[in-house]
């Protein structure tokens, strides 16, 4: 177990349909602290670079649209195991496959609209965070 931190974005979907409050709770009530929290609007530029490890994927475009396509929340949580277990609690990718009591499984039913991202891994965490806190 390590104390670390994670990024998490909530998406444009979860944003218009004002979840964010609803959302933060959840990491906050797990025991997570917030150590960063804004609203922020990607550019294509920047949108590109946040996604870029998907860049050959077929859906590679759809994501970069779909996140500049309005406001998203992007905040640091930090405490024990905090990657995995954010990974945990937001669910599968599909988020019509998304277990019940996970973000995704109560919130979504889309796959690129699916309502929040979080890193996967450290190395995923340092880059992130770079592109939309610097
Ligand atoms: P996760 O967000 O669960 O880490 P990744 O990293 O595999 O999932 O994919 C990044 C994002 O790409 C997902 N959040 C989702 O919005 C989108 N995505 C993944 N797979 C597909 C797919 N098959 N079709 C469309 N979009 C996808």
């Amino acid at each position: 177990m390590a104390h670390e931190q994670t990024l998490i974005l909530i998406k444009p979907d979860a944003f218009k349909r004002k979840l964010v409050g609803k959302i933060l709770q959840r990491f906050e009530e797990k025991g997570f602290d917030i150590r960063q929290l804004k609203t922020y609007d990607f550019s294509n530029e920047k949108a590109q670079e946040f996604y870029s490890v998907h860049k050959t994927k077929p859906f590679f475009n759809e994501l970069v649209s779909f996140i500049g396509s309005g406001t998203v929340v992007a905040c640091i949580l930090e405490g024990n195991n905090a990657i995995s277990t954010v990974r945990i609690m937001i669910g599968l990718t599909k988020s019509f496959d998304a277990s019940p009591g996970t973000i995704r499984g109560d919130f979504g039913l889309g796959i690129t609209d699916n309502i929040i991202h979080a890193s996967d891994s450290h190395e995923s965490f340092i880059k992130e965070s770079s592109v939309v806190f610097s």
